[in-house]
């Protein structure tokens, strides 16, 4: 394979987005190398690399370019190692409208659950710092008190908005258990779909399916996501968990690399 035609893709561990694309790479067999980045030290380069004023992952590489956004990586995917059994042409609009909904509740399940993760410490600290290099596991847990600081600022984890994503997100949920409430298997069409891998991969953090490497342990399930509880046994939230058992596959069955 070409250097033009390896894909890298970065991404953060605890990152519902990044876990998007990871799946649909994983579900359509596309090769890639996950790039693990460290919280705070993924900004700068994301900002350049993604040359969007932003500093997001996912981010996927191909030879020296770089595309930034979980729905742009899915028009790049489609358009360039297309096509994708997961973008139907006949179904793609109504999967397109069905993946924009749940890219907009990503944000507001973060800022949901780093409200109450705040309060464990310890715990935000190791899983941030699981791919870290020694230098960045210093810097990050030596300056958590102002990263933190600034991240509740940017990613506006207050009580006023944290109220506003709780209502945010019981609208999605309840939206997803109407959409369900017919007993099909797939949002759109008889194959899991953009659509299915964008809602189930978002909610996940809410969901804890066994099948994640991170939002599966007891110690996310209680102390991240505990605040979600009153969900957890909704239909929507099973149909999650039910898509990671049978369509995720294995998380990470090639170690992401850590260097930058
Ligand atoms: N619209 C973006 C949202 C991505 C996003 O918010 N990613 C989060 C991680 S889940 C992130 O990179 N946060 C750190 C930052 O904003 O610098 C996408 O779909 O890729």
């Amino acid at each position: 394979m070409s250097d033009q035609e390896k894909l890298t893709l970065f991404t953060i561990n605890m990152s519902h987005y990044s876990e998007k694309i990871r799946w649909l790479l994983d579900y359509e067999k596309i090769e890639y190398q996950e790039q693990a980045l460290t919280p705070f030290i993924h900004a700068l380069p994301m900002f350049i690399k993604g040359k969007r004023q932003r500093t997001t992952v996912p981010l996927l590489q191909h030879g020296d370019k770089y595309v930034q956004d979980s729905p742009r990586i899915v028009d790049w995917l489609a358009k360039n190692r297309g096509p994708l059994k997961t973008l139907p042409a006949d179904i793609q609009d109504e999967i397109i409208e069905i993946q924009k909904r749940f890219d907009i509740i990503g944000k507001p399940i973060a800022r949901y659950l780093y409200f109450t993760g705040f309060a464990y410490p310890a715990l935000i600290k190791d899983i941030w710092t699981q791919f870290a290099k020694p230098w960045e596991n210093v810097v990050v847990r030596t300056t958590y008190p102002i990263i933190k600081h600034l991240f509740k600022k940017m990613q506006r984890v207050n009580e006023v908005d944290v109220a506003k994503a709780e209502q945010k997100i019981d609208q999605e949920i309840k939206w997803l258990e109407q959409r369900l409430s017919d007993g099909r298997e797939f949002l759109v069409g008889d194959t899991l779909t953009v659509a299915d891998i964008t809602a189930a991969s978002l909610l996940a953090p809410l969901a804890c399916p066994s099948e994640h490497p991170i939002y599966s342990t007891q110690d996310f399930r209680e102390k991240i996501s505990g605040s979600a509880k009153k969900w957890a046994a909704s239909p929507a939230l099973e149909w999650v968990r039910t898509m990671y058992t049978q369509h995720r596959g294995v998380i990470w069955a090639k170690t992401p690399r850590i260097s930058s």
